[in-house]
């Protein structure tokens, strides 16, 4: 085909790589089922659906109050974080999201648009001298924003390449004071039924969790995110606070964090007690451990007819190959 529309490469890419949702429910299903669960399921993945294709912007803002953070956009780029292609569309990163919490599909912006982004309160607890809670905007006067282009690799083999605004994790676990003896940051995103439909859901593990090792947290990739494109992240981009681990897949970028937990037991993430033989803990990027359903060699580029290799670590290993030597027994690469 020589001329492509938008909804075509959409179709294109759900045939060449099952969602991750498709499989999963019918596990998840058996998994209920076996445990003697009674559910009412047909139908259900389609709760949230309908015809969301117009532009964003179109129905958003229209009777939001203005971001009290808009005026720290557009933050300074820091330059040490190149990229070896293109930057996506804005257009196309903010229509073409995943965020199962409003929808099984990519087209949920439109309904990530009902999350109230303010007030909005995140929790440091668990194994911290200091434990806290933060209105977003105190703790936004706290940090220093930057402006970050990162590459971002979907396990679903989709990729893109965006500018994200905000600052080292670090800087935010430093304000709690870890204890000695944290080993693990558990990171928790809100739940709230009445505006994610998703999470009416019930055969998945509400809420979203996501975990990394403290030394991967302390890495100088491992970026919280506040905005993208130049101003406050929308919804859809799990505003407005989110992971951005570019040598991960994407999926472990949690999105609309309201607690973070510092513990001495690994944390179990969503997709992994979703689907244990498909996704764990580490999800490392590597072309050649391919998922038991399709290969992760190639991603094809969001936007694009583009079809390019995927690196290593997602191109990142010089700075976090360091961070696995010793432990090539674990499964680092699902
Ligand atoms: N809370 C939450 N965070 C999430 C997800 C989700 O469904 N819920 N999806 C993940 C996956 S699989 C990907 S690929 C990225 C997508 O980020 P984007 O929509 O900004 O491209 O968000 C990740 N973070
Ligand atoms: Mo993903």
């Amino acid at each position: 085909m020589l001329i492509r529309i938008r909804r075509a490469w959409d179709q294109l890419r759900e045939g060449e790589a099952t969602p991750e949702s498709v499989f999963l429910d019918r596990r998840r299903l058996m998994k209920l089922a076996m445990a003697g669960t009674a559910l009412a399921v047909a139908g259900c993945d389609d709760a949230v659906s309908g015809d969301v294709s117009a532009a964003p912007g179109a129905a958003s803002g229209a009777t939001a109050a203005p971001d009290p953070s808009a005026h720290l956009y557009p933050a300074k780029r820091n330059e040490a974080f190149t990229l070896d292609r293109a930057v996506t569309d804005e257009q196309w990163a903010s229509t073409y999201n995943n965020f199962y919490e409003f929808g099984t599909h990519k087209q949920i912006w439109a309904h990530a648009d009902k999350l109230q982004v303010r007030p909005w309160e995140v929790v440091i607890d668990g194994m911290v001298a200091k434990p806290l809670r933060l209105a977003v905007d105190d703790l936004l006067s706290r940090v220093s924003l930057e402006e970050r282009l990162y590459r971002h690799r979907c396990v679903e083999a989709w990729s893109m390449a965006v500018p994200w605004t905000g600052f080292p994790l670090r800087d935010l676990l430093a304000m709690a004071e870890p204890q000695a003896g944290a080993r693990y940051v558990r990171f928790e995103t809100f739940n709230n039924p009445d505006v994610a439909s998703g999470q009416r859901q019930p055969f998945y593990p509400w809420p979203y969790v996501e975990g990394l090792t403290m030394e991967e947290a302390a890495n100088d990739l491992a970026f919280m995110v506040t905005g993208v494109y130049g101003k406050p992240a929308a919804p859809q981009f799990g505003a407005p606070l989110r992971l951005a681990l570019p040598w991960k897949y994407g999926f472990k970028s949690i999105k609309s964090i309201v607690r973070i937990t510092l513990t001495d037991s690994r944390p179990v993430n969503f997709w992994q007690d979703l689907s244990p033989d498909e996704y764990g803990f580490w999800a490392n990027v590597n072309p050649q451990v391919p998922h038991p359903r399709w290969s992760q060699a190639y991603e094809r580029v969001l936007g694009t007819d583009d079809r390019r290799p995927t690196l290593l670590f997602n191109g990142y290993g010089e700075q976090v190959a360091g961070l696995y030597k010793g432990l090539e027994n674990e499964a680092l690469y699902m």
